[in-house]
């Protein structure tokens, strides 16, 4: 495990090699844009071989730059305009590169091509990002995520951009500014960074109450993932999926993680901020490079089109999930990531997605919020990505040849021959011409959906209740989940300034949710707490979702755990063997920590190299820890704070700990008591299988309250 680890490191600190194994069309594609310098001469951009580039040209060795020194001009030009403006929202993000299989023929629920054969592969890159922070911010905040896919079809580029959460704080695209100018740092000192608790984020949700329920997830566990790895991703929108034969059904896209759906607590969020702001990056490619490739299953809720009314609520607001219990999840497929990128800018913040690109076989919802974000997308690049001719930049480019008469603008590469750029044509032979629609390799062909109506500006009625779904979260998830959405809601309030704020949030939202958390809230905030809801709550025809609750929704195999062994001088080689096995037969990444960076010695007296101190990868970093081959005289470990914060430390975030060796019963010493993850034993074999449980319970929650007096 240590030669993977030093491997993985080298590797990401330098270039990557590209994988040999993802041979995918796109792979293949990019191959041809790729720049390797090995064996090169320092050149200009015009080719000129660059004699020194440690030196610009003066007027003698001390004497003033010549303005004809095209080198320096040359190289400082380009550098004054390396940075492109990044994204409005999601800006921080990162990517990977993998395929999508399809698990059967489906073409009875779909024409896409990328979807009608067992087994059929298509490349994809997916992005994962935060929303509110700029590209500097850490990974680790409190905050919804992104999950954009871009699936590299046979039939043109589709866009999956969803969400880690199945709902959205807005019904309506016209609200989309109000709201992201609300949640963005405050406009006159731009404080918070990558956080909601602040006041304009409370003020207009509280104002808004349509946000009540994507708020709600957001101040929930799901808001701070583990890892990218461990997130559930969601279309959020409905969308469509039509058949060869015209036959069209709703569908609601849902990818499950085959890491588990896993958080972290928020004392570990806010530290890993500061200790390791790439934490998820850092995890997604670390996982990747270790062979650890992360899986999701891709699945739709289906339903017909003549169901569309038969819910009680309105399956076009963005605002509400399909309960499984009333629609369960169809798998179509799954999605693998299997190569990180080779350059961040070319690929992962070059990459520009839009809802509105799909392919045939697919379609939109008449979801209002969808309608607009078919717009905003696209034009978004324009100023992000310099012109409209960001379909030519490597990583957006579909793997299928096209050909159209759209022509120039800034930065085009493509040449394009022939004397007509013009639809009907006599002159290049009639082409590029249409495909009329057909069920395969066809013209895209819209949904034949009859529309009848006035022009309005306003709401559906249908889009009215903003509570029950809410209530139906809260109501599904444990008691250790519930706990953890009064604490983010007192946490984030508290630092509201404006007294009106925080009442209002509680009196006029989370009544109407659930008196019990509104009780919580005002009492931890000081204000009285309220008594009756504000309006009338519609009663849901399903009470509980268990769906909804994570704690269901926990790893299948420990595969990509990432755990820390804290070694001493004097440990037996003995102690370490066998973890160091059991590690890499479960594929878990087990670093060994030692007091610095040098290695300690073993009883044998071999020396034993680590993968980094204990001072400089804290707890925080790791699933959970081990202490192998405990003397019988502690004092060595007892004497270094940094270990005993470990430990400690580890046991205040509910992580698995086992203590080893004869002076296990260190756990009194630093007043610890075992409990289903606090394990202590002569050897590991001993405790293994429960390790391995409480691993894959992924947190001791019963743990809670007694972790409350460990200092934080
Ligand atoms: Fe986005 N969103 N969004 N959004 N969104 C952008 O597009 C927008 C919405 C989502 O990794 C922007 O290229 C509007 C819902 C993701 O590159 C921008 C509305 C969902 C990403 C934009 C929404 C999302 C974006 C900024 C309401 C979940 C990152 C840069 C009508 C289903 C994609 C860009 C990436 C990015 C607009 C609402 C997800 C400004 C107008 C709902 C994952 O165009």
């Amino acid at each position: 495990m240590k030669n993977k680890t030093e491997k993985v490191k080298s590797q990401l600190a330098g270039s990557t090699a590209p994988d040999k194994k993802n041979t995918t069309a796109k792979t293949r594609d990019l191959e041809s844009y790729k720049s390797d310098a090995t064996g090169q001469p320092l050149r200009t951009n015009q080719g000129v071989k660059i004699a020194d580039n440690k030196n610009s040209l003066r007027a003698g060795s001390r004497g003033p730059s010549l303005l004809e020194d095209f080198i320096l001009r040359e190289k400082i030009t380009h550098f004054d305009h390396e940075r492109i403006p990044e994204r409005i929202v999601h800006a921080r993000g990162v990517g990977a590169h993998g395929y999508f299989e399809s698990y059967a023929d489906h073409s009875s629920l779909t024409k896409a091509g990328f979807l009608g054969e067992k087994g059929k592969q298509t490349p994809v890159f997916v992005r994962f990002s935060t929303v509110q922070g700029p590209r500097g911010s850490a990974d680790t905040v409190r905050d919804v995520r992104g999950f954009a896919i871009k699936f590299y079809t046979e039939e043109g580029n589709f866009d999956l951009v969803g969400n880690n959460i199945p709902v959205f704080f807005i019904q309506d695209a016209i609200k989309f500014p109000d709201f992201v100018h609300a949640v963005k740092p405050e406009p006159h000192n731009e404080i918070p960074t990558g956080a909601s608790a602040h006041d304009t984020f409370w003020d207009f949700v509280s104002l808004q109450p349509e946000s009540a329920h994507a708020v709600i997830w957001a101040m929930s566990d799901r808001a701070i993932p583990r890892s990218l790895r461990a997130m559930q991703g969601f279309g959020v929108h409905t969308f469509r999926l039509i058949n060869a034969k015209g036959v069209a059904k709703f569908v609601k896209f849902i990818w499950t993680p085959k890491q588990g759906v896993l958080s972290l607590v928020w004392d570990e969020a806010q530290k890993i901020a500061g200790k390791d702001p790439d934490f998820h990056r850092r995890d997604l490619g670390e996982s990747i490079e270790l062979g650890n490739y992360p899986e999701w299953e891709f699945g739709v809720q289906i339903i017909d089109e003549q169901d569309e009314h038969s819910f009680d609520f309105d399956i076009l607001d963005p605002t509400k999930i399909v309960p499984e219990e009333l629609v369960p999840i169809t798998p179509l497929g799954k999605l693998v990531l299997n190569r990180n990128p080779d350059n961040f800018f070319a690929e992962t913040e070059q990459i520009a997605f839009c809802p509105g690109h799909i392919v045939p076989g697919l379609d939109f919802s008449n979801d209002p919020l969808l309608q607009g974000r078919l717009f905003s997308y696209t034009d978004t690049q324009l100023s992000r990505l310099g012109g409209p001719n960001f379909h030519e930049i490597p990583i957006n480019k579909p793997v299928c040849p096209f050909h159209n008469n759209q022509r120039d603008a800034l930065h085009r590469t493509t040449i394009h021959k022939g004397q007509a750029a013009y639809e009907p044509n006599s002159i290049d032979g009639g082409w590029p011409q249409e495909t009329p629609p057909a069920a395969k390799d066809g013209g895209f062909e819209s949904y034949y959906e009859r529309i009848d109506a006035h022009k309005v500006r306003e709401r559906s009625a249908s889009f009215k209740d903003h509570f029950s779904q809410p209530r139906l979260f809260y109501k599904s998830l444990s008691a250790t989940e519930q706990l953890h959405i009064a604490e983010a809601y007192s946490f984030e309030l508290g630092k509201v300034k404006r007294q009106h704020i925080r009442e209002r949030v509680v009196n006029e939202i989370l009544s109407n949710i659930d008196l019990g958390l509104a009780g919580t809230v005002a009492q931890k905030l000081g204000i009285p707490a309220p008594k009756k809801p504000t309006i009338k709550v519609p009663e849901p025809s399903l009470k509980q979702s268990s769906a909804l609750s994570q704690m269901k929704l926990t790893p299948q195999d420990l595969q990509g755990k990432k755990i820390a062994a804290l070694v001493f001088d004097g440990l037996s080689a003995k102690a370490i063997r066998p973890l160091l096995d059991w590690a890499q037969q479960h594929s878990i990444a087990l670093q060994l920590l030692g007091p610095t960076s040098a290695p300690v010695k073993t009883s044998e007296g071999k020396s034993l190299a680590v993968d980094g101190s204990i001072k400089g990868e804290p707890s925080i970093l790791f699933d959970a820890a081990i202490v192998p081959d405990i003397p019988t005289d502690h004092t060595a470990l007892l004497d270094n704070g940094q270990a005993v914060h470990f430990i400690l430390e580890t046991f205040k975030h509910l992580k698995p700990l086992a203590l080893t060796g004869p002076g296990a019963s260190l756990i009194k010493a630093l007043h610890l008591e075992e409990d289903a993850g606090l394990l202590q034993a002569k050897d590991f074999s001993a405790v293994r299988e429960q390790f391995e449980r409480a691993l894959l319970a992924h947190r001791v929650w019963e743990r809670e309250k007694k972790a409350e007096r460990i200092p934080a």
